[in-house]
């Protein structure tokens, strides 16, 4: 059985989203992250930078990064509702989609929030978050300039593991709420998510403020 290792408010949401989607069994070991759990050699040898997620597998193996995740979990479950399979044309999309949310916004929130992180001069911080601030809103112009031409899911018509990855980085912005005002398709598409079963009871756990309820309607 799967062990998920997440806290709330963490990219553990995307990963457990998936799994209740996939209907799998697993368990969840909620990381102690105030208690300095995150800085044990145990929670290292899961995670070398004491980050979460990581999934853990009966064998006692195990494997990080939230993307990675959700793309193993899927591919292994091959559920062709939630990734294209490899011989899928919409594949390509798929995995474009997943890749430029982990690897171009994720990062950006990261330098948004701990800007300190980016800048060995402390008078240098302010500016790394206002430019990470401005990134962040140039990325999600690429994601909503996308959905308007071709939504209402990342991959036109169909609803995929991306989307959920998607909500769950909406729920990073300062206000949630007024990031789906600003931007009428991912709002649209965050509800969506919100609105299947499985990804309502990862965020519930999760505690996150969706903003969805508070955004005006678009
Ligand atoms: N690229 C990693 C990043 C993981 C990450 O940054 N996790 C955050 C929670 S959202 C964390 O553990 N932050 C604690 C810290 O930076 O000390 C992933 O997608 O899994």
């Amino acid at each position: 059985m799967y062990q998920l290792y997440w806290h709330p408010n963490a990219s553990s949401l995307a990963p457990m989203a998936v799994l209740e989607e996939l209907g799998v069994e697993f368990d969840l070991h909620q990381v102690n992250y105030d208690g300095g759990e995150t800085r044990t050699p145990e929670y290292q040898s899961l995670q070398p930078l004491g980050l979460i997620p990581a999934l853990k597998f009966e064998d006692g193996s195990s494997m990080f990064e939230s993307a990675a995740i959700v793309l193993f979990l899927c591919d292994r479950h091959r559920q062709p509702e939630l990734a294209p399979s490899l011989e899928d044309p919409e594949r390509p999309r798929y995995v474009q989609w997943l890749f430029f949310m982990a690897d171009t916004i994720y990062p950006s929130y990261n330098r948004y929030y701990r800007s300190e992180r980016y800048t060995a001069n402390p008078e240098g911080v302010p500016g790394v978050k206002e430019q990470a601030r401005s990134n962040i809103l140039a990325h999600w112009q690429v994601i909503e300039d996308s959905l308007q031409r071709n939504g209402p899911w990342l991959l036109g018509d169909r609803f995929s593991s991306c989307d959920i990855y998607l909500q769950m980085l909406t729920t990073w912005h300062e206000s949630p709420r007024d990031l789906l005002e600003s931007f009428p398709a991912i709002h649209q598409l965050a509800r969506g998510v919100v609105a299947r079963d499985g990804c309502r009871r990862a965020i519930q756990r999760h505690n996150f403020d969706t903003g969805i309820e508070s955004a005006a309607a678009s």
